[in-house]
């Protein structure tokens, strides 16, 4: 399906009047989902960057359960620029998962979610190994796309919430908000630079000594949660830092560095397209890639 700019308008319409979206104090969108009173089925999908054939592996798999609206899904934003080493001017793949992630918002509505990544953006800060994959995009739209698309793209970008309540689980691109932040600091996040920066580029703090001003460590956890109202040991989901040093290479980590309930998932080129479904508390591992198919494979399972 090929996305106009129309189809952008008609994406961003639906994301900022999604009914779980309460509306901030100058009656705009808020940065806060509260998805805590919809019973359906989860899915969840981590950081993509690009990877297309991982999206839709996994929307195919589970296309019966969103188009019944049995089930919804969830990226966690950075669905463009590929991560791969030495294909980080690579755009193709980032416009296709866009323009897949527009035309599935069009078709299911508010049954796919997208939240704010630090990669969703054409802020010339941002680089990765020194590439500024956001102006590389940028220019590969203005090239590809035109300067209407471009402003389009922008303001979808700007028109993402930060931080989703599920029911019994939370979900946000990066990390928690170092010490927490309040449900009405979620909401009205359009005034606090400082916390929009948190969620979409905080990491984890994995090593001893003093963490940088970038990390987040398990009592930033506990405190977000304690300040949201919601038990301290609701799962708390995240993407943005694969931990494939670890060894892992599913791109599901579970109760990380021994922090409970605390679950990184990434789901870029080259990874087993993981994905999470949530029902009743129950927090499912799934993969789109079986070993068979020629990539890693770990079993399904069942977690907590
Ligand atoms: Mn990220």
């Amino acid at each position: 399906m090929s996305i106009s700019i129309n189809d952008i308008s008609k994406v961003i319409t639906i994301i900022e009047n999604n009914k779980h979206r309460p509306k901030n104090r100058d009656g705009n969108p808020g940065g806060l989902l509260d998805l805590s009173t919809v019973k359906k089925e989860a899915i969840v999908i981590g950081d993509l960057h690009g990877a297309i054939d991982n999206l839709r592996i996994i929307i195919e798999q589970n296309k019966k359960k969103i188009k019944s609206g049995k089930s919804f899904v969830i990226i966690l934003g950075d669905g463009e620029h590929n991560d791969q080493t030495g294909h980080m001017r690579e755009m193709d793949t980032s416009l296709e998962v866009m323009e897949e992630i527009f035309s599935l918002i069009l078709t299911y509505k508010e049954n796919i979610i997208y939240i704010r990544g630090n990669h969703d953006t054409f802020d010339e800060r941002l680089a990765k190994s020194g590439i500024k994959q956001g102006l590389e995009f940028k220019n590969y739209l203005l090239e590809n796309r035109g300067e209407k698309y471009v402003a389009a793209m922008e303001q979808f970008f700007e028109a993402l919430p930060y931080f989703i309540i599920g029911n019994g689980w939370v979900i946000t691109h990066a990390g928690p908000v170092r010490g927490g932040a309040t449900r009405d600091e979620l909401i009205n996040i359009a005034d606090n630079e400082d916390y929009r920066f948190q969620l979409v580029w905080n990491r984890l703090h994995e090593f001893r000594g003093t963490p940088s001003l970038k990390e987040y460590g398990e009592y930033d956890i506990r405190q977000m949660l304690k300040r949201l109202n919601l038990p301290e040991d609701t799962p708390f989901i995240v993407g943005h830092n694969p931990m494939w040093g670890t060894g892992n290479r599913t791109g599901i980590w579970r109760d990380i560095i021994g922090i409970k309930n605390h679950i990184i998932i990434y789901c870029s080129i080259g990874s087993p397209a993981p994905y999470l479904t949530i029902q009743d508390g129950k927090i499912k591992e799934v993969f789109g890639i079986k070993q068979d198919e020629g990539r890693a494979h770990v079993s399904l399972q069942s977690y907590r």
